[in-house]
Parts: structure tokens; C-alpha cells; sequence
């Protein structure tokens, strides 16, 4: 059985970003559906999966979309939960071998922020925004509903933002770009997103969802 991590900081710690309402529902209530499901499609099935990460790729494989969409969603929340830090903890920019790449991928921060906050403001319907390490070097791409770049070969998942309606609606109403704009300069972790370069870079993929209650 997959299990809920809990969150990595109180509801009200990304206040007033995320509203503690928001983070709530978000977290108790969507996330948790999802690993809800899940676990109720493996009870079903012969597979015998280790990881949440196995469970992903191999639905995707198998063109399980059912599982797939839940599995990757549970994923992919306990990742944007990952990549944020709480408002009072300040942002701090990246430095060294991130920077760097980021310098390189996309000519500098106030780029990359542009064309993060272009990217998910213009994303259509639902879906995450992402920045990814492959071959070396820093990409961005956007990723509709559930679809994640755990599936896509050689691709680490550095950041993510949640575009999904359920992510900003009841605090920012239909203002994505809002949204985005709040969250880039106030929640995200570029020590998180550091470490998941490094990851990256020595062939790991760094964060990983914790494992089933009850693994060996
Ligand atoms: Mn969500």
C-alpha cells in the first residue's frame, strides 16, 4: 500500500502563496485520492510493484492508462511538494553548478523565469510545467494531466509547478499567471532543485516517492 507522505512543512507554510484551504484540499484531498486509487487498481492486479516509480513506468508501458494517470499524478504532487519551501524559509537563488547550467540552458535566471511563467501560463487545460536535466544539460517542457518525464528515458525531473486548476483556483481564481508568478519568486527550493542536478548528473534520479508501508 502507497501511502500519503505528508507534507514536508504545515499547511499554513506557504501562506500566502498557497492558502492553507488550498494546501489542504490539494494535498488531503486530490493527492490523496490518487494514491487512494492506486492502491485500490494494484489490489486488483498480479503486479507486485517495489516503487512507486516502477508502477509508473510500467503503466505507461502497458498503456494502463487508469493506473498510469493516478500513479503518475501521486507522483508527481509528492514532487511539486518536494521542490517548494516554506514562505518564512526566503528564496535562495541558485549558485554554482545550477547556476551555471541554468546560464547555459536558457541565458540566466530572469530567462528561465520568463519563460517558466510563459510556459504554464500559456499551458492548455490541465498539466505541470517543468524544468528536466537530460544529457547534461537543462530542457523545459510542459506535460498534460498526469504525463510525467519519469517515462521519458534519460530525463530527470529538476522542478515542476502544478497548473492544474486545483492548484491556484481558490486563491487565485483564473489569474494563472499570477499564480506562477508568486510561486517562482516566493516558494521555490533551488537547494532541492541543486541536489536533484547533481542527482541527475550521476545518474540517479535523485527524489524518489516513499516506498510502500511495509516494503522490505
Ligand atoms: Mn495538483
Amino acid at each position: 500500500m502507497f501511502t500519503l507522505p505528508p507534507l514536508p512543512y504545515k499547511p499554513s507554510g506557504l501562506d500566502p502563496v498557497i492558502s492553507e484551504l488550498t494546501l489542504e484540499i490539494h494535498h488531503g484531498k486530490h493527492h490523496a485520492r490518487y494514491v487512494q486509487v492506486v492502491n485500490e487498481l494494484l489490489a486488483t492486479s498480479e503486479r507486485r510493484p517495489k516503487t512507486l516509480e516502477d508502477v509508473v513506468i510500467e503503466a505507461a508501458r502497458s498503456g494502463d492508462r487508469k493506473l498510469f494517470n493516478n500513479a503518475a499524478q501521486a507522483w508527481n504532487h509528492g514532487f511539486f511538494w518536494a521542490c517548494m519551501s516554506p514562505v518564512t524559509a526566503g528564496v535562495a537563488e541558485p549558485s554554482g553548478e545550477l547556476a551555471k547550467a541554468i546560464e547555459e540552458a536558457f541565458g540566466g535566471l530572469q530567462a528561465l523565469r520568463d519563460q517558466f511563467l510563459a510556459e504554464g501560463a500559456n499551458h492548455f487545460g490541465s498539466g505541470w510545467v517543468w524544468i528536466v536535466a537530460k544529457a547534461g544539460g537543462l530542457t523545459m517542457l510542459s506535460t498534460h494531466d498526469g504525463e510525467t518525464p519519469l517515462t521519458s528515458e534519460g530525463a530527470v525531473p529538476l522542478l515542476v509547478c502544478d497548473v492544474w486548476e486545483h492548484a491556484y483556483y481558490l486563491d487565485y481564481k483564473n489569474a494563472r499567471h499570477a499564480f506562477l508568478q508568486a510561486w517562482w519568486d516566493l516558494l521555490v527550493d533551488w537547494n532541492f532543485v541543486a541536489k536533484q542536478l547533481a542527482a541527475a548528473r550521476a545518474d540517479s534520479i535523485g527524489w524518489r516517492y516513499p516506498l510502500p508501508e511495509g516494503a522490505p
